[in-house]
């Protein structure tokens, strides 16, 4: 009997990639914000306990989404050649377990908030294409298999020209997949479509110098594209802003809904705001400032009524990711904004587009809702959000820290005089001093940029004398209450990392 196991396995990889290829077309067409991959690697994200999450974060960074489609690609490659194998030996189990993966996908649809009858399609699509294929080729293999010795090499060219041309469909159909994917013309268009007013009350003047302009520091003010993005979301949701609504819900006297137009129908304003995320590691770079054009979120909360004894507001985003914010800075005069603009320009989809929460002196991940759809007034008692779920503190102020941005860490630098600098943030109380140490010596104060608000980080600078050799450098930061910098070292779980940054470098 002829070797026929790499047909096998072969036949098994091609069914697995037309089915999935099938799947994600299917999925262009009838449930763009909601494929069989994406809902199945949604399901994943959800499941994974929070360590692994914080593991992918730290090793893949923003990155992390590409790192979970490539593992997922695999092991649906390897699972597939396995069915391949498992088909020509004893069929139909092969097909069996394929089509169990098209059911889970019809399960993981069903799990997510974007669900529609629609999304349903695309998984049953893929598992009868996966079946049907993988009983086609298997039947091929065990004619050859079987084929009397006369006709051994007519049954192997059948055998190639279905694995070789199934090959070939699943490679177009998923080109034509990863094009469908990425192109997401149609967000895109609508995004350029959006006019957006002027602020009634702009944003406050950059003062001179606040930008120190220091080789090797972040720019004061971020570019859209280099801002950092954490999200839970494997593909960027899909939001026609046409179509998009803001509920009011829960504990207020009456629950409205405001369209995209009446938003940008309200007296806008624009303000500098500084977002950290609560995993950034201490001398880490999940940070950015932007300028934010929104309507402040009170005035919202005051056109519904808030009544008595509220004290969250749990928000909801189109892919069913939340956070609840305490309802006090919401309503305070910090200017929790409604935000359709980032930096001049409409939100970009990566940050939330069409609107999002951008919430002063709090960690994203209980105030920075991207994609928002909803704002339920309640209490913290009565709600669980996305990561207070998941072992995160419910409450999470941005805590005051600061980094060394010049020299990078393990840098060869010249003996003598070097400049220290880097940024300070304490948002929502605004910095007061940062002051600089090599090895053993004193803390020396490093001159502070002038700073936009309390709301932005702030630049510093700072002249030291390093002897030949390696030294060690650190920086820490005082907030305009008077309190310094916390020492002791704490990891990003559960409500953000503590310690001083320090590096190393050599001075020759
Ligand atoms: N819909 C949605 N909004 C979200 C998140 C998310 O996973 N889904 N992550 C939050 C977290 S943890 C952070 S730090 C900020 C990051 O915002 P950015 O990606 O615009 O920088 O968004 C927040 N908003
Ligand atoms: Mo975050």
């Amino acid at each position: 009997m002829p070797r026929t196991w790499p047909w096998a396995a072969a036949a098994g990889l091609v069914a697995a990639g037309i089915a999935v290829a099938a799947g994600e077309l299917a999925a262009a067409v009838l449930s763009p914000s909601l494929s069989p991959l994406t809902a199945v690697g949604a399901v994943v994200v959800d499941a994974v306990p929070a360590p692994v999450k914080e593991w992918a974060i730290a090793v893949f960074g923003t990155g992390d989404k590409l790192a979970l489609l490539a593992g997922m690609i695999l092991v649906i490659a390897v699972i597939g050649a396995a069915c391949g194998l498992l088909e020509t030996k004893s069929s139909p189990w092969g097909s069996a377990v394929i089509a169990a993966f098209g059911a889970a996908g019809v399960a993981a649809a069903l799990s997510r908030a974007q669900f529609s009858p629609l999304a349903l399609l695309p998984p049953v699509i893929a598992g009868a294409a996966g079946v049907l294929i993988l009983r086609a080729l298997a039947a091929r293999i065990r004619g050859y298999q079987t084929a009397p010795a006369a006709e051994s090499g007519a049954r192997r060219r059948e055998v190639l020209v279905g694995v070789g041309g199934g090959a070939a469909v699943a490679a177009v159909a998923g080109g034509l997949a990863g094009i469908s994917r990425s192109s997401q013309v149609a967000v895109e268009d609508l995004r350029a479509g959006v006019q957006l007013p002027a602020a009634v009350q702009p944003a406050l003047e950059v003062p001179a110098g606040a930008d120190l302009g220091v080789p090797g520091v972040d720019p004061l003010i971020t570019p859209n594209t280099d801002f950092y993005r954490i999200d839970t979301a494997l593909r960027v949701p899909l939001v026609d802003p046409r179509t998009w609504r803001l509920r009011v819900t829960g504990m207020v006297e009456k629950e409205i809904e405001i369209s995209y137009a009446d938003l940008l129908a309200k007296p806008l304003q624009e303000s500098w705001v500084t977002l950290a995320c609560v995993s950034n590691e201490v001398g880490g770079s999940l940070i950015g400032n932007a300028r934010w054009l929104g309507w402040p979120v009170r005035n919202l909360l005051a056109a519904a009524g808030v009544r008595e004894g509220a004290d969250t507001v749990l928000s909801t985003s189109e892919d069913g990711w939340t956070a609840t914010t305490p309802l006090e800075a919401l309503t305070d005069a910090r200017d929790a904004l409604l935000a359709v603009g980032m930096n001049g320009e409409p939100l970009p989809p990566e940050h939330g587009f069409p609107v999002r929460l951008v919430v002063p002196g709090l960690y994203g991940y209980v105030s920075a809702t991207k994609w928002v759809t909803e704002l339920k007034v309640s209490r913290f008692a009565d709600e669980a959000a996305y990561w207070t779920d998941r072992g995160w503190s419910e409450r999470g102020p941005i805590k005051l820290s600061s980094r060394i941005d010049t020299p990078a860490r393990n840098a060869a630098v010249p003996a003598g005089t070097l400049t220290v600098a880097g940024v300070a943030w304490a948002q929502h109380t605004g910095i007061s001093g940062v002051q600089v140490k090599v090895d053993d010596g004193g803390w020396q104060d490093a001159s502070l940029a002038a700073g936009i608000s309390a709301d932005t980080w702030r630049q510093y600078s700072a002249q030291v004398e390093l002897t030949p050799g390696e030294h060690t450098i650190n920086v820490r930061a005082a907030d305009a209450n008077g309190s310094l910098q916390d020492e002791t070292m704490r990891p990003v779980v559960p409500d953000g990392a503590t310690g001083l940054h320090s590096i190393k470098v050599t001075a020759r």
